[in-house]
């Protein structure tokens, strides 16, 4: 049913403070789209975030990447978030026991819980995991996707898995808002997540690493989704990125119009 409804209609139906304002901001801003700005030095991300920022929903980050990071650089982000309407997603991917992660989240040298409006987590360790990380962000308002599948060849989340991932996923809707996945689960009453989907790329369809690409109608119109995250489709190669992330925009927005007006 979700898959029908406007972002602005599902932002209702959520008691997440984060997910309801992300909500908003998708349709406000007529993105689906998020850069995954997987670059290793501050200044180049920082002028990939401000290149990128008036095309997209959310900059997702992998600070852990970025050699010369500072908190220059996380106050430079989020200013930039301000100034260009987006939220900021740390793909930390955490996959540790509960009071691990809830250390990783909270405190080290990236402080993440401070400054991102969005993390996720595996579900390997069992349900702990949430509620370890829940403890950290709800407070915060923040809130975190479970990956329940992957794009990468040969991924091992699947199969029962995955169905599990969704059962907890619905025991703590409060702070797990949506998923990382390849496709929209069958919505169960009160069911309304949002789905980010990586591996999207319009001109390639494999990195000879494992990653694969799909186009972004195939991810938000075939498979139901509702954030397309793009990468190297978007800055690899020498591409003009604000021209690229323009392009993404329409085609992530078009695929999602007409998905709520067929
Ligand atoms: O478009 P790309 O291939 O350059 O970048 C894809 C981005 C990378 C990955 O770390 C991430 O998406 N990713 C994830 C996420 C977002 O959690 C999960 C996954 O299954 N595949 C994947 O590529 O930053």
């Amino acid at each position: 049913m979700s898959a029908s409804l406007s972002y602005l209609e599902r932002s209702k139906l959520h008691s997440n403070p984060t997910a309801k304002a992300f909500l908003e901001l998708m349709e406000r801003k007529k993105s689906n789209l998020s850069v995954a700005a997987d670059l290793n030095k501050k200044a180049a991300l920082i002028e990939l975030a401000d290149k990128v920022g008036p095309y997209i929903c959310l900059l997702k980050t992998h600070i852990d990447v970025v050699e010369d990071f500072d908190q220059d650089l996380v106050d430079q982000l989020t200013a930039l978030a301000k100034k260009h309407d987006f939220m900021i997603f740390e793909d930390r991917k955490f996959a540790d026991i509960g009071n691990t992660v809830k250390l990783q989240y909270g405190s080290g040298i990236y402080k993440i819980a401070s400054w991102s409006d969005i993390t996720n987590a595996h579900m390997v360790p069992g349900e702990g995991i949430v509620q370890g990380l829940r403890e950290v962000g709800l407070p915060l308002n923040r809130a975190m996707l479970l990956l329940a599948e992957m794009s990468s060849a040969g991924t091992l989340a699947k199969g029962d898995y995955t169905v599990k991932t969704v059962e907890v996923a619905r025991k703590y809707k409060d702070f797990v808002v949506g998923f990382i996945a390849m496709e929209r689960y069958a919505d169960k009453e009160g069911d309304d997540f949002i789905y980010m989907t990586p591996g999207v790329g319009m001109d390639q369809t494999s990195d000879g690493m494992g990653q694969q690409w799909k186009h972004p109608r195939e991810v938000v119109f075939d498979r139901g989704c509702d954030v397309i995250i793009v990468g190297r489709g978007i800055y690899g190669g020498g591409r003009d990125a604000a021209k690229e992330a323009k392009r993404y925009q329409e085609a992530g927005w078009n695929a999602y119009v007409e998905r709520i007006s067929k």
